[in-house]
């Protein structure tokens, strides 16, 4: 277990707890590396919760007091390790839920946007106010924002860096939903996706991900295959023969 980064396992269930409230989270290359290492190994777990430690922040960015003296070279490494960090939270296989407890900002707002799901607390606040600091988002900020909420929009929101309440995350499909108890909603909902079959779900993700920017045609051939894939697994035959029995399914993983 890492000093700045924690990891329970609830059932099926992992937690990951970026805890470095001092710096309202902030990500600096130690966060940066524990994460990595919880990352790399999540076990048997099903699913998938990111969230803040403390009360006000999910994470408010990349640590600006680590990267205000950084040249070029130091920039670019950072970035690259930063970056590796966001793509490996996306490839995971498992479902993957950001449960957004306060400030969202920089660096943190695309570890969210990396994540399959977002729910905000009430209070939650999401930007991308790095122009302000005279950088540009440096995690992939500006890509898959596009990809949330569409361009315009993303360009607005990366132009000024302006903040943005729950509520309005909700109306631009960056967060899923906003809720009273973000964590525990986010790890209800973890349970209800590590129910079902964890093959079927892992399967479903790879689908949406991997076809990602494919045309339609590509897109569906790679998905009749994962379909297909399914049939040579134990769930398959479990899930539709306890369904034909009106009995409820007792999925192996296998
Ligand atoms: N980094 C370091 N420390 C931070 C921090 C951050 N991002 N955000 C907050 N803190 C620290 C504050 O300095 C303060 O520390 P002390 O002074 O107590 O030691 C403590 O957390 C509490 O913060 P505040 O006192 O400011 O708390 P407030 O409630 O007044 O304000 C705030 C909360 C979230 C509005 C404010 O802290 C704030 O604006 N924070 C900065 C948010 C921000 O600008 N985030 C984006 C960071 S830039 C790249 C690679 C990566 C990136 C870009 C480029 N390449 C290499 C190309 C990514 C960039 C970013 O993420």
């Amino acid at each position: 277990m890492g000093e700045f980064v924690r990891s329970e396992v609830r059932g099926a269930v992992l937690l990951i707890t970026i805890d470095r409230p001092k710096a309202l989270n902030a990500l600096n290359r130690q966060v940066l590396d524990e994460l990595a290492a919880i990352l790399a190994d999540v076990g048997d777990a099903r699913a998938l919760v990111l969230r803040g430690g403390g009360e006000k922040a999910f994470v408010a960015g990349a640590d600006i007091a680590s990267m205000v003296e950084m040249d070029t070279m130091q920039a670019h490494a950072f970035a690259a390790f930063g970056q590796g960090v966001v793509d490996r939270l996306e490839a995971l296989p498992i479902p993957t839920i950001a449960a957004v407890n306060g400030f969202a900002l920089g660096g943190g707002c695309e570890l969210a946007m990396a994540c399959d799901l977002i729910l905000a607390s009430r209070t939650a606040v999401f930007g991308q106010p790095e122009v302000k600091l005279g950088v540009i988002p440096g995690f992939g900020g500006t890509q898959r924002l596009v990809r949330a909420v569409g361009s315009q929009r993303a360009r607005e929101l990366v132009f000024t860096g302006r903040n943005v309440k729950a509520e309005e995350a909700v109306q631009l499909g960056l967060a899923l939903r906003v809720c009273d108890d973000v964590v525990a909603e986010a790890i209800a909902l973890a349970e209800q996706i590590a129910a079902n079959g964890p093959i079927a779900v892992r399967l479903c993700k790879r689908a949406i991900l991997d076809n990602d920017g494919q045309a339609l045609s590509a897109a569906l051939v790679s998905e009749r295959q994962l379909f297909a894939l399914c049939f040579a697994t134990v769930d398959q035959k479990e899930g539709m023969a306890a369904f034909l029995a009106r009995r409820k399914a007792e999925f192996l993983g296998a």
